[in-house]
Protein backbone atom coordinates (compact mmCIF):
# COMPACT_ATOMS: atom_id res chain seq x y z
CA UNK A 1 0.00 0.00 0.00
CA UNK A 2 2.85 2.39 0.65
CA UNK A 3 4.21 1.26 -2.15
CA UNK A 4 1.17 1.63 -4.40
CA UNK A 5 0.46 5.55 -2.26
CA UNK A 6 4.08 6.73 -3.23
CA UNK A 7 3.87 5.84 -6.82
CA UNK A 8 0.52 7.63 -7.23
CA UNK A 9 2.40 10.99 -5.37
CA UNK A 10 5.31 10.19 -7.47
CA UNK A 11 3.87 10.27 -10.69
CA UNK A 12 1.75 13.57 -10.21
CA UNK A 13 4.59 15.50 -8.80
CA UNK A 14 7.51 13.98 -11.54
CA UNK A 15 4.70 15.60 -14.23
CA UNK A 16 4.27 19.24 -12.65
CA UNK A 17 8.18 19.15 -13.25
CA UNK A 18 9.03 19.57 -16.50
CA UNK A 19 12.95 19.71 -16.31
CA UNK A 20 13.48 16.95 -14.41
CA UNK A 21 17.78 17.06 -13.95
CA UNK A 22 20.36 14.30 -15.04
CA UNK A 23 21.67 12.78 -12.49
CA UNK A 24 25.58 11.54 -12.54
CA UNK A 25 26.94 9.69 -9.02
CA UNK A 26 30.47 9.21 -9.31
CA UNK A 27 31.87 7.49 -7.00
CA UNK A 28 35.23 6.06 -6.15
CA UNK A 29 36.19 2.51 -4.07
CA UNK A 30 38.02 3.43 -0.96
CA UNK A 31 39.36 7.23 -0.63
CA UNK A 32 39.57 9.54 2.38
CA UNK A 33 38.32 13.15 2.44
CA UNK A 34 41.62 14.84 2.66
CA UNK A 35 42.77 13.54 -0.60
CA UNK A 36 41.71 15.69 -3.36
CA UNK A 37 43.77 18.81 -4.68
CA UNK A 38 40.53 21.15 -3.32
CA UNK A 39 40.94 19.97 -0.05
CA UNK A 40 44.50 21.18 -0.35
CA UNK A 41 46.46 17.94 -1.08
CA UNK A 42 49.95 19.33 -3.00
CA UNK A 43 50.51 15.38 -4.18
CA UNK A 44 47.68 14.23 -5.69
CA UNK A 45 46.18 15.88 -9.15
CA UNK A 46 42.29 16.18 -8.93
CA UNK A 47 41.59 18.64 -11.44
CA UNK A 48 38.14 16.90 -12.37
CA UNK A 49 36.56 16.83 -8.62
CA UNK A 50 38.02 20.08 -8.47
CA UNK A 51 36.08 21.32 -11.28
CA UNK A 52 32.71 19.86 -10.29
CA UNK A 53 33.33 21.37 -6.50
CA UNK A 54 34.25 24.77 -8.30
CA UNK A 55 30.82 24.40 -10.48
CA UNK A 56 28.88 23.53 -7.40
CA UNK A 57 29.91 22.65 -3.40
CA UNK A 58 32.58 21.27 -1.73
CA UNK A 59 30.98 19.76 1.19
CA UNK A 60 33.68 19.31 3.46
CA UNK A 61 32.50 17.36 6.83
CA UNK A 62 30.53 14.59 4.87
CA UNK A 63 30.77 10.86 5.87
CA UNK A 64 29.38 7.49 4.73
CA UNK A 65 27.59 5.82 7.04
CA UNK A 66 29.66 2.65 7.06
CA UNK A 67 33.68 2.25 6.25
CA UNK A 68 33.22 -0.61 4.20
CA UNK A 69 32.04 -1.25 0.25
CA UNK A 70 29.06 -3.00 0.28
CA UNK A 71 27.06 -1.42 3.07
CA UNK A 72 28.03 2.02 2.67
CA UNK A 73 26.88 1.36 -1.10
CA UNK A 74 23.70 -0.36 0.35
CA UNK A 75 22.98 2.54 2.68
CA UNK A 76 23.34 5.66 -0.10
CA UNK A 77 20.93 3.42 -2.53
CA UNK A 78 18.56 3.11 0.41
CA UNK A 79 18.38 6.19 2.07
CA UNK A 80 19.06 4.50 5.15
CA UNK A 81 21.70 3.26 7.95
CA UNK A 82 23.26 0.07 8.18
CA UNK A 83 21.48 -1.21 11.30
CA UNK A 84 18.43 -0.63 9.12
CA UNK A 85 19.41 -3.09 6.29
CA UNK A 86 19.88 -6.32 7.75
CA UNK A 87 21.54 -8.59 5.59
CA UNK A 88 22.77 -5.84 3.76
CA UNK A 89 24.10 -3.94 6.88
CA UNK A 90 27.24 -6.58 6.36
CA UNK A 91 30.07 -7.32 3.64
CA UNK A 92 29.33 -9.55 1.14
CA UNK A 93 26.27 -10.95 2.05
CA UNK A 94 22.37 -10.81 0.83
CA UNK A 95 20.82 -7.62 -0.52
CA UNK A 96 17.20 -8.11 0.76
CA UNK A 97 15.03 -7.71 -2.75
CA UNK A 98 12.17 -5.44 -0.14
CA UNK A 99 14.39 -2.18 0.27
CA UNK A 100 13.50 0.35 -2.04
CA UNK A 101 16.15 1.97 -3.78
CA UNK A 102 16.40 5.21 -5.61
CA UNK A 103 17.69 3.97 -8.75
CA UNK A 104 14.35 2.06 -8.67
CA UNK A 105 12.27 5.03 -7.66
CA UNK A 106 13.98 7.20 -10.67
CA UNK A 107 13.10 4.30 -13.32
CA UNK A 108 9.01 4.19 -12.25
CA UNK A 109 8.71 7.57 -12.87
CA UNK A 110 10.61 8.13 -16.53
CA UNK A 111 14.05 8.03 -15.61
CA UNK A 112 16.36 5.81 -18.22
CA UNK A 113 18.85 4.27 -15.59
CA UNK A 114 22.57 2.92 -15.93
CA UNK A 115 26.11 1.57 -14.41
CA UNK A 116 29.00 1.26 -14.91
CA UNK A 117 32.02 -0.22 -12.25
CA UNK A 118 30.83 -1.31 -9.41
CA UNK A 119 27.27 -0.22 -8.05
CA UNK A 120 26.23 -2.04 -4.93
CA UNK A 121 28.39 -4.63 -3.68
CA UNK A 122 30.27 -7.16 -2.84
CA UNK A 123 26.49 -8.49 -2.13
CA UNK A 124 24.80 -11.29 -3.35
CA UNK A 125 21.88 -9.91 -5.65
CA UNK A 126 20.96 -12.57 -7.81
CA UNK A 127 19.70 -14.74 -4.53
CA UNK A 128 17.34 -12.00 -3.70
CA UNK A 129 15.79 -11.75 -6.96
CA UNK A 130 17.16 -8.64 -8.25
CA UNK A 131 17.37 -8.58 -11.94
CA UNK A 132 20.11 -6.38 -11.76
CA UNK A 133 23.06 -4.63 -9.56
CA UNK A 134 20.46 -2.27 -7.50
CA UNK A 135 22.76 0.40 -8.70
CA UNK A 136 21.11 0.30 -12.08
CA UNK A 137 21.67 -2.26 -15.36
CA UNK A 138 25.72 -2.55 -16.43
CA UNK A 139 26.92 -0.97 -19.45
CA UNK A 140 30.52 -2.56 -18.65
CA UNK A 141 31.65 -3.41 -22.32
CA UNK A 142 34.91 -1.21 -22.64
CA UNK A 143 38.24 -1.61 -20.89
CA UNK A 144 41.68 0.39 -21.08
CA UNK A 145 45.64 -0.03 -20.03
CA UNK A 146 45.74 1.54 -17.30
CA UNK A 147 49.12 3.38 -16.72
CA UNK A 148 52.59 2.54 -17.05
CA UNK A 149 52.26 -1.28 -16.38
CA UNK A 150 49.61 -1.96 -18.90
CA UNK A 151 47.15 -3.32 -16.28
CA UNK A 152 43.93 -3.24 -17.77
CA UNK A 153 40.57 -1.58 -15.71
CA UNK A 154 37.32 -0.42 -17.30
CA UNK A 155 36.91 2.45 -19.28
CA UNK A 156 34.15 3.91 -17.64
CA UNK A 157 34.22 6.91 -19.46
CA UNK A 158 33.67 5.01 -22.77
CA UNK A 159 30.66 2.94 -21.16
CA UNK A 160 28.92 6.17 -19.92
CA UNK A 161 28.85 7.14 -23.54
CA UNK A 162 27.54 4.37 -24.89
CA UNK A 163 24.89 4.83 -22.22
CA UNK A 164 25.16 8.22 -23.58
CA UNK A 165 23.96 7.54 -27.22
CA UNK A 166 21.53 4.78 -26.15
CA UNK A 167 19.59 6.66 -23.95
CA UNK A 168 15.76 7.69 -24.93
CA UNK A 169 16.42 11.35 -26.11
CA UNK A 170 12.86 12.27 -24.17
CA UNK A 171 14.03 10.72 -20.55
CA UNK A 172 16.22 12.42 -17.79
CA UNK A 173 19.03 9.49 -16.86
CA UNK A 174 20.31 8.89 -13.99
CA UNK A 175 23.88 7.19 -14.18
CA UNK A 176 26.41 5.51 -11.48
CA UNK A 177 30.00 5.57 -12.37
CA UNK A 178 31.30 3.05 -10.01
CA UNK A 179 35.27 3.72 -9.97
CA UNK A 180 37.07 0.18 -8.65
CA UNK A 181 39.69 2.93 -7.82
CA UNK A 182 41.64 3.32 -5.89
CA UNK A 183 40.78 0.26 -3.96
CA UNK A 184 44.23 -2.48 -3.62
CA UNK A 185 45.72 -4.06 -5.28
CA UNK A 186 48.50 -1.09 -6.35
CA UNK A 187 51.17 -1.18 -8.51
CA UNK A 188 54.44 -1.17 -6.51
CA UNK A 189 56.00 2.05 -7.06
CA UNK A 190 53.61 3.50 -10.09
CA UNK A 191 53.27 6.56 -8.35
CA UNK A 192 56.66 7.56 -7.98
CA UNK A 193 57.30 6.18 -11.49
CA UNK A 194 54.84 8.43 -12.83
CA UNK A 195 56.98 10.90 -11.11
CA UNK A 196 55.40 11.70 -7.80
CA UNK A 197 57.69 13.03 -5.10
CA UNK A 198 57.43 10.67 -2.01
CA UNK A 199 59.31 13.87 0.10
CA UNK A 200 56.37 15.84 -0.20
CA UNK A 201 53.75 13.53 1.16
CA UNK A 202 51.61 13.86 4.25
CA UNK A 203 51.91 10.48 6.32
CA UNK A 204 48.82 10.59 8.91
CA UNK A 205 50.03 10.53 12.36
CA UNK A 206 49.03 6.99 12.87
CA UNK A 207 51.20 5.43 10.00
CA UNK A 208 54.78 4.92 10.84
CA UNK A 209 56.46 7.56 8.69
CA UNK A 210 58.86 5.16 6.14
CA UNK A 211 59.78 5.21 2.81
CA UNK A 212 57.58 1.74 2.43
CA UNK A 213 54.64 4.09 3.57
CA UNK A 214 54.98 7.09 1.64
CA UNK A 215 55.73 5.04 -1.75
CA UNK A 216 52.04 2.71 -0.74
CA UNK A 217 50.81 6.27 -0.29
CA UNK A 218 52.00 7.56 -3.69
CA UNK A 219 50.69 3.80 -5.66
CA UNK A 220 47.00 5.05 -3.56
CA UNK A 221 47.50 8.54 -5.04
CA UNK A 222 48.18 7.32 -8.92
CA UNK A 223 44.51 5.43 -8.51
CA UNK A 224 43.01 8.41 -7.70
CA UNK A 225 43.67 10.17 -10.81
CA UNK A 226 42.79 7.28 -12.90
CA UNK A 227 39.29 8.01 -11.07
CA UNK A 228 39.78 11.25 -11.91
CA UNK A 229 40.35 11.28 -15.30
CA UNK A 230 38.17 9.06 -16.26
CA UNK A 231 35.40 11.84 -14.11
CA UNK A 232 36.89 14.51 -16.41
CA UNK A 233 35.67 12.30 -19.68
CA UNK A 234 32.13 12.16 -18.30
CA UNK A 235 31.61 15.78 -17.83
CA UNK A 236 33.77 16.20 -21.34
CA UNK A 237 30.91 13.79 -22.53
CA UNK A 238 27.98 15.78 -20.41
CA UNK A 239 29.57 19.12 -21.69
CA UNK A 240 29.21 18.04 -25.46
CA UNK A 241 25.81 16.88 -25.22
CA UNK A 242 24.15 19.76 -23.81
CA UNK A 243 23.43 18.55 -20.52
CA UNK A 244 25.96 19.69 -18.46
CA UNK A 245 24.16 22.26 -16.94
CA UNK A 246 20.63 20.27 -16.17
CA UNK A 247 22.73 17.55 -14.66
CA UNK A 248 22.94 16.84 -10.59
CA UNK A 249 26.48 15.61 -10.05
CA UNK A 250 27.58 14.11 -6.94
CA UNK A 251 31.33 12.77 -6.61
CA UNK A 252 32.06 11.09 -3.71
CA UNK A 253 33.55 7.23 -2.46
CA UNK A 254 32.48 4.89 -0.23
CA UNK A 255 34.65 4.04 2.94
CA UNK A 256 38.21 5.59 3.81
CA UNK A 257 41.62 4.79 1.96
CA UNK A 258 42.75 1.27 2.35
CA UNK A 259 45.34 1.70 5.07
CA UNK A 260 45.61 0.18 8.61
CA UNK A 261 43.63 2.12 11.41
CA UNK A 262 41.38 3.83 8.31
CA UNK A 263 39.17 1.59 5.89
CA UNK A 264 37.23 -0.89 8.32
CA UNK A 265 37.61 1.63 11.02
CA UNK A 266 35.17 4.34 12.24
CA UNK A 267 37.86 7.11 12.66
CA UNK A 268 37.97 10.18 10.56
CA UNK A 269 40.14 8.32 7.84
CA UNK A 270 37.73 5.33 7.46
CA UNK A 271 34.57 7.69 7.40
CA UNK A 272 35.02 11.16 6.59
CA UNK A 273 35.46 11.70 2.74
CA UNK A 274 35.47 13.67 -0.12
CA UNK A 275 32.23 15.30 -1.86
CA UNK A 276 31.59 17.69 -4.43
CA UNK A 277 28.45 18.61 -6.03
CA UNK A 278 26.93 20.81 -8.63
CA UNK A 279 23.89 21.27 -10.30
CA UNK A 280 25.00 24.07 -12.86
CA UNK A 281 20.87 25.17 -13.59
CA UNK A 282 20.00 24.97 -9.94
CA UNK A 283 22.58 25.27 -7.59
CA UNK A 284 25.29 28.54 -6.92
CA UNK A 285 28.83 27.26 -6.99
CA UNK A 286 32.02 28.31 -6.06
CA UNK A 287 30.88 27.73 -2.52
CA UNK A 288 32.76 25.45 0.57
CA UNK A 289 29.74 24.11 3.15
CA UNK A 290 30.92 22.75 6.25
CA UNK A 291 27.45 21.41 7.26
CA UNK A 292 27.68 17.66 8.26
CA UNK A 293 25.95 15.80 5.75
CA UNK A 294 25.35 11.85 5.93
CA UNK A 295 25.63 9.88 2.62
CA UNK A 296 22.07 8.82 3.48
CA UNK A 297 21.12 12.24 2.68
CA UNK A 298 21.57 11.44 -0.67
CA UNK A 299 18.58 9.24 -2.01
CA UNK A 300 16.78 11.79 -0.87
CA UNK A 301 17.88 14.36 -2.27
CA UNK A 302 18.08 12.72 -5.88
CA UNK A 303 14.52 11.63 -5.04
CA UNK A 304 13.48 15.45 -4.44
CA UNK A 305 15.43 16.99 -7.61
CA UNK A 306 13.27 14.82 -9.58
CA UNK A 307 10.37 15.68 -8.39
CA UNK A 308 9.35 12.96 -5.70
CA UNK A 309 8.01 13.45 -2.41
CA UNK A 310 10.34 11.70 0.66
CA UNK A 311 10.12 8.25 1.09
CA UNK A 312 9.00 6.96 4.14
CA UNK A 313 11.37 4.19 4.64
CA UNK A 314 14.48 7.06 4.00
CA UNK A 315 16.31 8.06 7.28
CA UNK A 316 18.46 10.75 5.28
CA UNK A 317 17.28 13.96 4.74
CA UNK A 318 17.32 15.79 1.15
CA UNK A 319 20.10 18.17 1.13
CA UNK A 320 18.59 20.59 -2.07
CA UNK A 321 17.30 23.09 -0.06
CA UNK A 322 20.32 24.14 1.24
CA UNK A 323 22.59 23.64 -1.89
CA UNK A 324 20.12 26.03 -3.59
CA UNK A 325 21.12 29.01 -1.10
CA UNK A 326 23.81 30.93 -2.23
CA UNK A 327 25.19 30.54 1.49
CA UNK A 328 28.47 29.21 2.34
CA UNK A 329 30.03 27.45 5.65
CA UNK A 330 27.08 26.32 7.70
CA UNK A 331 24.06 26.57 6.04
CA UNK A 332 21.25 24.06 7.77
CA UNK A 333 21.69 24.92 11.59
CA UNK A 334 19.61 21.19 12.42
CA UNK A 335 22.46 19.30 10.94
CA UNK A 336 24.57 18.85 14.40
CA UNK A 337 25.52 14.88 14.62
CA UNK A 338 25.93 12.18 11.62
CA UNK A 339 25.92 8.27 13.12
CA UNK A 340 28.13 5.29 11.16
CA UNK A 341 28.43 2.11 12.58
CA UNK A 342 30.19 -1.16 11.27
CA UNK A 343 29.37 -4.87 11.33
CA UNK A 344 30.97 -7.62 9.59
CA UNK A 345 33.35 -6.54 7.29
CA UNK A 346 35.71 -9.16 5.61
CA UNK A 347 35.87 -12.77 7.21
CA UNK A 348 38.17 -12.00 9.68
CA UNK A 349 37.40 -13.39 12.94
CA UNK A 350 36.81 -17.15 14.30
CA UNK A 351 33.32 -17.82 13.54
CA UNK A 352 32.82 -15.09 11.05
CA UNK A 353 32.16 -12.86 14.12
CA UNK A 354 31.95 -9.07 13.24
CA UNK A 355 33.55 -6.34 15.04
CA UNK A 356 30.41 -4.15 16.32
CA UNK A 357 30.98 -0.57 16.58
CA UNK A 358 28.53 2.55 15.98
CA UNK A 359 29.76 6.56 16.24
CA UNK A 360 28.40 9.66 16.41
CA UNK A 361 30.39 12.70 14.92
CA UNK A 362 29.90 16.24 16.11
CA UNK A 363 31.32 19.51 14.74
CA UNK A 364 33.88 18.92 17.20
CA UNK A 365 33.76 15.69 18.44
CA UNK A 366 34.04 11.79 17.39
CA UNK A 367 32.03 9.66 20.01
CA UNK A 368 33.01 5.65 19.03
CA UNK A 369 31.25 2.82 20.90
CA UNK A 370 32.86 -0.61 20.62
CA UNK A 371 30.11 -3.41 21.65
CA UNK A 372 32.46 -6.50 21.66
CA UNK A 373 36.01 -4.81 22.73
CA UNK A 374 37.12 -8.62 23.76
CA UNK A 375 37.37 -9.36 19.94
CA UNK A 376 40.21 -8.09 17.96
CA UNK A 377 39.46 -5.23 16.30
CA UNK A 378 41.49 -5.39 13.03
CA UNK A 379 40.46 -9.12 13.15
CA UNK A 380 42.06 -12.34 14.50
CA UNK A 381 46.31 -12.63 14.64
CA UNK A 382 48.34 -13.46 12.67
CA UNK A 383 46.01 -12.30 9.50
CA UNK A 384 44.34 -9.20 10.71
CA UNK A 385 41.94 -9.67 7.60
CA UNK A 386 39.84 -6.60 8.06
CA UNK A 387 43.13 -4.84 6.59
CA UNK A 388 43.70 -4.97 3.15
CA UNK A 389 47.02 -6.60 2.66
CA UNK A 390 49.81 -4.39 1.01
CA UNK A 391 52.94 -2.64 2.04
CA UNK A 392 51.92 -0.75 4.89
CA UNK A 393 49.77 -3.14 6.62
CA UNK A 394 53.17 -5.30 6.22
CA UNK A 395 55.27 -2.73 7.94
CA UNK A 396 52.48 -2.24 11.00
CA UNK A 397 52.00 -5.85 11.53
CA UNK A 398 56.26 -6.46 11.66
CA UNK A 399 56.41 -3.43 14.06
CA UNK A 400 56.20 -4.49 17.67
CA UNK A 401 55.48 -0.58 18.43
CA UNK A 402 52.82 2.31 18.99
CA UNK A 403 52.10 2.15 15.23
CA UNK A 404 51.04 -1.75 15.52
CA UNK A 405 49.37 -1.07 18.75
CA UNK A 406 47.08 1.90 17.23
CA UNK A 407 45.89 -0.36 14.41
CA UNK A 408 45.52 -3.90 15.37
CA UNK A 409 45.69 -3.56 19.29
CA UNK A 410 42.17 -4.20 21.40
CA UNK A 411 40.01 -0.95 22.48
CA UNK A 412 37.97 0.14 25.00
CA UNK A 413 34.78 0.14 24.85
CA UNK A 414 34.28 3.93 24.11
CA UNK A 415 36.56 6.51 22.79
CA UNK A 416 36.21 10.20 22.32
CA UNK A 417 38.26 12.12 20.01
CA UNK A 418 38.29 16.36 19.52
CA UNK A 419 38.63 16.09 15.96
CA UNK A 420 39.80 19.88 15.67
CA UNK A 421 42.75 18.82 17.32
CA UNK A 422 43.32 15.30 16.89
CA UNK A 423 42.08 14.36 12.93
CA UNK A 424 43.68 11.25 13.26
CA UNK A 425 42.24 9.90 16.30
CA UNK A 426 45.37 9.55 18.30
CA UNK A 427 44.10 10.46 21.70
CA UNK A 428 41.12 8.68 23.21
CA UNK A 429 39.86 11.36 25.90
CA UNK A 430 36.95 8.85 27.13
CA UNK A 431 38.49 9.21 30.26
CA UNK A 432 39.36 12.97 30.26
CA UNK A 433 36.11 14.98 29.22
CA UNK A 434 33.26 12.87 31.13
CA UNK A 435 30.42 15.39 30.36
CA UNK A 436 31.50 15.23 26.77
CA UNK A 437 31.44 11.35 27.16
CA UNK A 438 28.07 10.83 28.30
CA UNK A 439 26.30 13.76 26.34
CA UNK A 440 27.77 11.91 23.13
CA UNK A 441 26.96 8.46 24.59
CA UNK A 442 23.24 9.31 25.46
CA UNK A 443 22.67 11.18 22.04
CA UNK A 444 24.00 7.92 19.94
CA UNK A 445 21.50 6.11 21.95
CA UNK A 446 18.41 7.77 21.79
CA UNK A 447 19.21 8.20 17.93
CA UNK A 448 20.38 4.35 17.62
CA UNK A 449 16.85 3.18 19.40
CA UNK A 450 14.45 5.58 17.70
CA UNK A 451 15.92 3.74 14.15
CA UNK A 452 15.48 0.18 15.68
CA UNK A 453 19.25 -0.54 15.74
CA UNK A 454 19.39 -4.12 16.62
CA UNK A 455 22.75 -3.90 18.19
CA UNK A 456 21.47 -1.60 21.20
CA UNK A 457 18.30 -3.20 21.41
CA UNK A 458 20.22 -6.26 22.21
CA UNK A 459 19.64 -8.45 19.60
CA UNK A 460 22.61 -7.64 17.56
CA UNK A 461 23.93 -11.15 17.29
CA UNK A 462 21.78 -11.55 14.54
CA UNK A 463 24.53 -9.84 12.19
CA UNK A 464 26.46 -12.30 12.99
CA UNK A 465 24.30 -15.12 11.65
CA UNK A 466 24.36 -13.78 8.17
CA UNK A 467 25.73 -15.55 5.37
CA UNK A 468 28.73 -14.28 3.76
CA UNK A 469 28.78 -15.36 0.01
CA UNK A 470 32.53 -14.06 -0.78
CA UNK A 471 35.42 -16.46 0.00
CA UNK A 472 36.20 -17.30 3.62
CA UNK A 473 39.92 -18.46 5.04
CA UNK A 474 39.57 -22.08 6.98
CA UNK A 475 42.39 -20.70 8.81
CA UNK A 476 40.73 -19.29 10.99
CA UNK A 477 38.85 -21.52 12.21
CA UNK A 478 35.43 -22.09 13.86
CA UNK A 479 32.22 -21.59 11.66
CA UNK A 480 33.72 -21.43 8.35
CA UNK A 481 30.70 -21.51 5.73
CA UNK A 482 30.48 -20.06 2.83
CA UNK A 483 26.66 -18.95 1.86
CA UNK A 484 25.73 -20.66 4.92
CA UNK A 485 23.91 -19.01 8.39
CA UNK A 486 26.13 -19.68 11.69
CA UNK A 487 24.59 -21.89 13.41
CA UNK A 488 25.88 -20.61 16.58
CA UNK A 489 24.62 -17.26 15.83
CA UNK A 490 21.25 -18.00 14.43
CA UNK A 491 18.35 -15.85 16.25
CA UNK A 492 15.15 -15.64 15.08
CA UNK A 493 13.54 -12.59 13.45
CA1 LIG B 1 35.27 0.66 -0.72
Amino acid sequence: MLRRQFLAAASALAAQTPSRPNILFAISDDQSWLHTSAAGDNVVKTPNFDRVAKAGVLCRNSFSTCPGCAPSRASILTGRSIWQLEEAGTHASLFPRKFAVFPDLLREVGYYTGLTGKGAGPANFKDAGWPHNPAGPAYDEHKRPKGNLEVHADDYAANFDTFLAQRPKEKPFFFWLGSHEPHRGYRPGSGAAAGKDPAKVRVPAFLPDTQEVRSDILDYYEEIEYFDKQLGRVLDSLEKAGELANTLIVVCGDNGMSFPRAKANLYEYGIHLPTAIAWPRAIPGNRVVDDLISFRDFAPTFLEAAGLPPHKAMAGRSLLAALRTRRTGLVDASRTAITAGRERHSHARRDNLGYPCRALRTRQYLYIRNFAPDLWPAGDPPLYADIDNGPSKTVVVNRKDKYHELSLGKRPAEELYDIGRDPACMENLAGARQQVLENHRRQLEAILRAEGDPRILGTGDIFDSYPRHSPMRPELGGFAEQGKYNPAYQKPR
